[in-house]
């Protein structure tokens, strides 16, 4: 689906009049600035020495493509590739990225246009090696996924018809006879499945491209070609706004100084007058003028300005998002010659890396607050990133801000968003910690390809910095820790020689702590920088649990009992994840009843872990913990409780160990397409039981019971700023509703703070009860409320008698829409209510039912009330399993 303009940001000559190509002038005076998109009408095809023609003739003639967009979306569109989600078509596409491409557009230039004395083509992305011709003469050479391209076209277009042509070669085709010829490859990371590219000879290290499309743990191989953002002629007289930002030295509560900054070209020297005005949320208003003399030329100028008692910008949980509007202007004798406008949020933002008793701190302050960070890593939104809509953004930040998250990683292996995702993200009030692009492979030392990442820095630095949600810039995910760490690395070490190993360890030190790090901290010095993660503080080896943050995947990538999340406390846990299936509703997105089984071709081609084989590590640890699956939907099932009982316990750790622990990131947030994976939301947006959960466990008031070695220690936990009293009434049931007790007692919380009230032995809350058919309910209750309820067990899943609960469910219309009423007579655990196939949004899933209590879960749904009634299917952990689990 075609998207509006995403890379809105500064345009040369910002008050750009948009102009339909061959539409109607309107008021274009030789002066005003223009802009032509250049996003229809564009033809492709294989290019026409490929040797792909034959197998695929239909693509080898011209046929209309998707601008934005890849030629797998625009062959998409034709019917000519079938659709890479379904089953194992993943093979089936690879051709396409494998295959040379050219794009072609007619275009005819206004005289309007050509009046004004400068003129650009710009590309705002090419995807990725391309060469551009305009009327058969070379333009460009283009080879960076992430750079917008400026060509210069004054006095080169004449009125009339023209042709321009964007030649893609495939990264793969292209680079590998190339990469043959050298005497080692880089250490990359997945290896291709389709034979394409040799085991561990990978080009993906030397092109600046998305990463995880070459394929990644959680995501299929679709190598994308083709021109994936907006492409647009520009054309301006006498004065242009190249850049406006507003850099933030000093904010606090009394005031906000800035200083704007305009970058302006000039054709001749002269007087001129520059203007900011702001709005604050209130509606109160300023404006700071500045007479300037203007040089012909570029030139950069600031302008100083303060504003009192700001109203500033606050993350999800301290306080309103706000926002000014902020506009720049340009006068030249009394006419407005060239305007800019941004929302901007005002803030201060430190990474607090200070020494203390554990080693040092790892903590976001915003505003003078110490903030613990919640949240996930966000991965790419889709394997065809033109299928990333607004509304997909919109509801997943929404998502997460409903899961009270305050913080997103955008992960390294992907690429850097829109515009329009980080406004989302500015107006929600969750922080971003944006990596650069680089996702795990070693890059090339050389002196070239650093320049070309410098640059890209420069333009996507330039580009988002205005946005106040990004709170951290990182250089990269897992680059250097692997390099001294891996395996595979630690033998490529060995392999290519000490001195060879200085001289790629020396590049790797230059571009990110060097390159990106001066780019980040002069284009945007009020946000820090941080050059890889994980990383440690003083060149300490990498996920050290004193200093800097942590990926944590003992659990998980080493098999690890989940209990081990208890053993280590890093000061800021930047990953850790556990594996799920998606719902049954997904699952039938891409497979037949006859693929569904755990280790099927398709269900093995829609798990990227371990070559296939990661349902095997998600079935050993629903064993362990939960016992043998009934069936493939019982398992499905059971990896989503399995993964949300686990990051949860990872979770109330990182939070109770607050503030040596300030931040827990789990790994990950979303899906690039359905299948097995990491994620809390699938591809389809539907929730898993860990999405539920996350809002359990990132909810601002938090009782955490943790137990260990028969023992639990009992913690309260609150990102409130004020103190707050309650009451914390503790419960030990019989799982058939007898009362062992029932006690309650008077507790405050202190503001920012986890704070420890209690250890309690297991014989002391059991009181003699039978551990496997008893458990303790924990509730924190503040005026009339209850804040959190926490459940705890006397031993895993598997082990205990957990009884046929007897469910009594209805679903009935009310004034407010659908409602489902449950009830149990008997302890029922982790139900999970699906409607099949027919789609529904649910207020709750994975509902832990108390015996006697009534649970009213709010529905909302296209489909009849008869069709949801009779799709209606409800399980509890006690219907899952045919036998008990294994020891852990
Ligand atoms: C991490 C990430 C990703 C990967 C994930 C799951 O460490 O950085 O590279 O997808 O683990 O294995």
């Amino acid at each position: 689906m075609r998207r509006p303009p995403s890379f809105s940001g500064i345009r040369c000559c910002a008050c750009a009049l948009a102009l339909l190509l061959h539409g109607p002038v309107a008021n274009a005076g030789d002066a005003m600035p223009q802009t032509v998109v250049l996003d229809r009408g564009w033809a492709f095809r294989l290019a026409p020495d490929a040797a792909t023609a034959r197998a695929h003739p239909a693509a080898a003639a011209w046929q209309p493509a998707q601008v934005p967009g890849s030629v797998q979306s625009s062959l998409r569109a034709l019917g000519q590739l079938p659709d890479p989600d379904w089953r194992d078509n993943e093979a089936k596409v690879q051709w396409a990225g494998l295959a040379d491409w050219q794009y072609r557009l007619r275009f005819s230039a206004d005289a309007a246009l050509l009046r004004q004395r400068h003129l650009d083509l710009v590309f705002d992305g090419l995807d990725t090696l391309a060469d551009v011709t305009l009327d058969g003469r070379p333009v460009l050479h283009a080879d960076n996924m992430f750079r917008r391209w400026r060509v210069p076209l004054d006095g080169v277009l004449s009125a009339g018809d023209h042709v321009l042509q964007v030649t893609f070669h495939s990264p793969i085709t292209r680079l590998q006879p190339w990469l043959a010829k050298q005497p080692y490859a880089l250490p990359g990371e997945f290896d291709s499945a389709f034979g394409d590219e040799p085991p561990g000879r990978q080009v993906a290290n030397y092109v600046r491209k998305a990463a995880y499309q070459f394929g990644w743990d959680w995501g299929p191989r679709i190598v994308t070609q083709g021109i994936w953002q907006d492409v647009r002629l520009e054309a301006w007289s006498g004065w242009c706004l190249e850049d406006f930002h507003v850099a933030q030295p000093h904010v606090d509560a009394d005031r906000a100084q800035l200083q704007a900054s305009f970058t302006v070209r000039a054709d001749a020297a002269g007087p001129a007058r520059l203007a900011v005005h702001w709005r604050a949320p209130d509606g109160r208003e300023g404006t700071t003028t500045r007479e300037v003399q203007l040089v012909a030329g570029s030139q950069q100028i600031d302008l100083p300005l303060t504003i009192d008692h700001p109203q500033r910008w606050w993350p999800a949980g301290y306080g309103a998002p706000n926002l000014y509007a902020v506009s720049a202007e340009i006068a030249v004798d009394s006419r407005v010659v060239a305007q800019a406008k941004h929302e901007i949020g005002l803030r201060s933002i430190e990474l607090r890396r200070t020494p203390d008793r554990w080693g040092h701190s790892f903590a976001f302050v915003v505003n003078g607050l110490p903030v613990f960070a919640k949240g996930a890593n966000l991965v790419p939104f889709d394997a065809l990133p033109s299928r990333t809509t607004d509304e997909r953004m919109r509801r997943l930040l929404d998502d997460a801000r409903e899961a009270h998250m305050n913080m997103l990683r955008v992960w390294g292996g992907g690429t850097y968003l829109p515009d329009a995702f980080y406004a989302m993200a500015d107006r929600r009030g969750l922080m971003i910690w944006q990596d650069f692009m680089f996702g795990g492979a070693i890059p090339p030392p050389d002196a070239a390809f650093r320049a070309n990442v410098k640059q890209e820095a420069i333009e996507q630095v330039k580009r988002l910095r205005n946005h106040p949600s990004i709170v951290l810039w990182s250089g990269n995910n897992e680059v250097q820790t692997s390099w001294e760490s891996w395996g595979d690395r630690q033998d490529f070490r060995k392999r290519i020689g000490a001195a060879e190993s200085a001289r790629i360890e020396r590049g790797m030190h230059a571009l990110f702590d060097d390159t990106l790090r001066d780019v980040a901290s002069q284009l945007d010095p009020d946000v820090p920088y941080w050059p890889g993660s994980p990383e440690s503080e003083g060149g300490a080896p990498a996920n050290s649990p004193d200093s800097g943050d942590a990926h944590v995947w003992d659990v998980w990538g080493g098999s690890a009992p989940v209990e081990d999340y208890l053993k280590s406390t890093p000061r800021f846990q930047s990953e850790f994840g556990l594996q799920s299936l998606p719902v049954m509703a997904t699952i039938h997105t891409f497979a037949t009843p006859q693929d569904l089984a755990i280790d099927s071709p398709v269900l093995r081609a829609h798990q990227k872990f371990d070559h296939g084989n990661g349902n095997q590590r998600v079935l050993l640890y629903v064993r362990r913990g939960y016992g043998e699956p009934k069936d493939f939907a019982s398992f499905a099932y059971l990896s989503q409780v399995m993964q949300a009982d686990g990051i949860e316990l990872a979770v109330d750790h990182l939070r109770s160990a607050r503030p040596r622990s300030m931040g827990a990131l789990y790994w990950q947030l979303n899906d690039v397409w359905p299948g097995a994976s990491w994620s809390s939301i699938d591809v389809d947006g539907r929730w898993k039981a860990l999405q539920f959960r996350a809002r359990q466990f990132y909810a601002p008031v938090r009782v955490v019971p943790l137990r260990q070695d028969d023992r639990t220690a009992l913690f309260v936990v609150s990102d409130r700023t004020m103190p707050l009293a309650a009451r914390l009434r503790t419960r030990v049931i019989g799982m058939d509703g007898t009362v062992v007790a029932d006690t309650t007692r008077a507790v405050t919380l202190p503001p920012l703070a986890s704070t420890r009230v209690d250890d309690l032995a297991d014989a002391a809350l059991l009181h003699g009860a039978d551990p496997h058919r008893t458990l303790a309910v924990f509730e924190l209750i503040a005026d009339g409320q209850t804040l959190s309820r926490h459940l705890l067990y006397f031993d895993r899943a598997a082990a205990l008698a957990l009884p046929s609960p007897q469910i009594h469910a209805s679903l009935q219309r009310d004034a407010h829409g659908l409602t489902l009423e449950l009830d149990a007579k008997q302890f029922a655990r982790a139900v999970w209510i699906d409607f099949g196939d027919h789609d529904a949004t649910l207020s709750d899933n994975g509902i832990d039912l108390l015996p006697g209590e009534t649970v009213r879960v709010r529905v909302q749904s296209r489909e009849a009330l008869d069709t949801l009634r009779r799709a209606m299917h409800l399980r509890s952990l006690v219907d899952a399993t045919t036998s008990p689990g294994l020891a852990p």
